[in-house]
């Protein structure tokens, strides 16, 4: 499909403008918002694999970045659902002195179509913040938490263990971001991780409703 092949070349090139448009028009030829995203997600890939080589540099990834949210903005409609269930509050973030926000965004979509009242902290949060908004909100029962930067993974434990000192509970904590992995999880004492936004979504809902099920028994 012509259409994806343009999507990809122009996110590619920053072409914020473009991608709109192209990704309604795939669309319209019958494309599936999941593939479009995917294909999206490959570019940024290569983006990265792009300024790693030294090929292209900040601005050129921040317009990048601009042309994927463009896009996103137009899936969005697709991707997400209304859910009948309400599996309470979820704070997201993206963690102290990491300013990357698009996984994050992707991730709080599907959370909120997946049934979660989302409170979005934005990004460069730190630990003190996110304890801040577990108190301040209702009904929390999940804390994510998004790093990009090998640089800022500390920022995502040290948010774990404040949270942990802090003396709240109700709540599970979710990882993930490009650097982190299921054994980073597991050491820095998360109580979960996924991979990418859908299996965020699904580990979510188990992480939720198991809390509740052995509060319950
Ligand atoms: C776009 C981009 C930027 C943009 C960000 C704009 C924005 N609004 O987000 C800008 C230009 C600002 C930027 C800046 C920098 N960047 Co940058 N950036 C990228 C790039 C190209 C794409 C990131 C992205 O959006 N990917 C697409 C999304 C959809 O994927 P994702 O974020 O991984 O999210 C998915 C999963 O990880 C997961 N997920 C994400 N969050 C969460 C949270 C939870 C709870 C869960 C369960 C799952 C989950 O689900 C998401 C959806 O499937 C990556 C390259 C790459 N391969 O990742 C480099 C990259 C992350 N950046 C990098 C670097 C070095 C920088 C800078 C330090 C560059 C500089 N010299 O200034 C600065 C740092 C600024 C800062 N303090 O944060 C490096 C990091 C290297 C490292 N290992 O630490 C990378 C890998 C590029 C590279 N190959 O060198 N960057």
């Amino acid at each position: 499909m012509s259409k994806i092949a343009d999507i990809k070349t122009n996110i590619e090139k920053g072409k914020a403008k473009l991608v709109p448009d192209l990704v309604q028009e795939a669309l319209n030829e019958g494309g599936s918002a999941e593939d479009i995203l995917q294909v999206m997600v490959d570019s940024m890939g290569i983006v990265g694999d792009r300024f790693s080589a030294g090929e292209i540099f900040v601005p050129e990834m921040l317009m990048a970045a601009k042309a994927m949210s463009k896009g996103v903005e137009v899936l969005k409609p697709h991707l997400v659902s209304d859910s009948a269930s309400s599996l309470g509050t979820c704070i997201i973030g993206t963690v102290e002195g990491d300013l990357h926000d698009i996984g994050k965004n992707l991730v709080k979509m599907m959370l909120e179509s997946a049934g979660f009242n989302m409170v979005d902290l934005g990004v460069d949060v730190s630990a003190a913040k996110f304890i801040a908004a577990v108190k301040e909100n209702e009904n929390v029962t999940l804390v994510a938490c998004s790093g990009l930067l090998t640089t800022t993974m500390t920022a995502m434990k040290k948010t774990i263990q404040e949270l942990k000192a802090s003396g709240l509970t109700g709540f599970k904590v979710i990882v993930g971001g490009a650097p982190v992995t299921q054994e980073y999880a597991d050491e820095i004492g998360a109580d979960g991780f996924a991979p990418d936004a859908g299996s965020a979504a699904v580990k979510a809902q188990a992480l939720v409703s198991a809390s509740h099920t052995s509060s319950n028994s």
